[in-house]
């Protein structure tokens, strides 16, 4: 069996961010090595990780996320526009046998409620559970979907949704330990978002999959320009 490791090393121009993606094949010391050299114009076959360490991924996996984040970006579209959220879709994958566990948007459920709130809710609700408990029926390899990060403070003071995934993992239960992005919260209500440390110190891996960004983000902000 062939084992293959990738490593990036991030490195800064003065104008442009450049990347090594330094990829070694093994076995033995037949080693191929890529250097890819990209600026940030073309990173649609790379993420970032919430270590800040960027690694390639491969062609396959960066579709598999692609392909899973349109779904979530159609979720989205469905969410009624407010100007003072984003819409946002989400969906929790079971990775070992792509079954969708759970879907959510913002609003979707009753109540100010997000789009990661209403996909763990509603699969809560589904094993009569409380939300506070999904984590016991959340499999091993779950990857949670979301157009856009996990927030981690809320202007209506909500429990806000990286609390949310890491209460998954709480009482001894797996819980979700990977979560894919396909843009970072812009900082229109609450400024940075600090909650990318909370789920790296929690051991959840945060990936920003780059290449829809610009239409996550016109669906996220639609009730901003209609308030305008
Ligand atoms: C994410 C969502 C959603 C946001 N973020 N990841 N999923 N609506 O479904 C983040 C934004 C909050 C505001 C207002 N939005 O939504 O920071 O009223 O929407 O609790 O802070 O807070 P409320
Ligand atoms: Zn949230």
């Amino acid at each position: 069996m062939r084992a293959t490791r990738e490593r990036c090393v991030k490195v800064a121009s003065s104008h442009l961010e450049a990347q090594i993606a330094f990829k070694v094949t093994s076995p033995g010391f037949s080693a191929v090595y890529l250097f890819t050299i990209i600026s940030n114009f073309h990173l649609s076959t790379f993420s970032t990780s919430s270590s800040g360490l960027t690694f390639a991924m491969d062609d396959d996996t960066t579709n598999k996320h692609l392909r899973y984040l349109s779904e979530a970006l159609e979720l989205a579209k469905k969410s009624p526009p407010k100007p003072t959220n984003f819409c946002v879709g989400a969906l929790l994958l079971d990775t070992v046998n792509d079954k969708v566990l759970s879907t959510g948007y913002t609003l979707e459920l009753p109540g100010n409620t997000h789009a990661e709130q209403c996909c763990l809710s509603k699969l809560a609700q589904e094993h009569n559970l409380s939300e506070e408990e999904v984590g016991k029926i959340i499999p091993e390899h779950a990857v949670l979907y979301t157009t856009m990060e996990p927030c981690f403070v809320r202007l209506s003071g909500n429990l806000p949704c990286v609390q949310r995934v890491l209460q998954t993992s709480s009482n001894g239960y797996h819980g979700i330990k990977s979560v894919v992005c396909g843009v970072k919260e812009p900082e229109t209500f609450v400024g940075e978002n600090k909650g990318r440390k909370a789920l790296a110190d929690g051991g959840v891996d945060v990936i920003y999959v780059t290449g829809l960004e610009d239409e996550i983000l016109k669906v996220a902000t639609a009730g901003h320009r209609e308030s305008s």
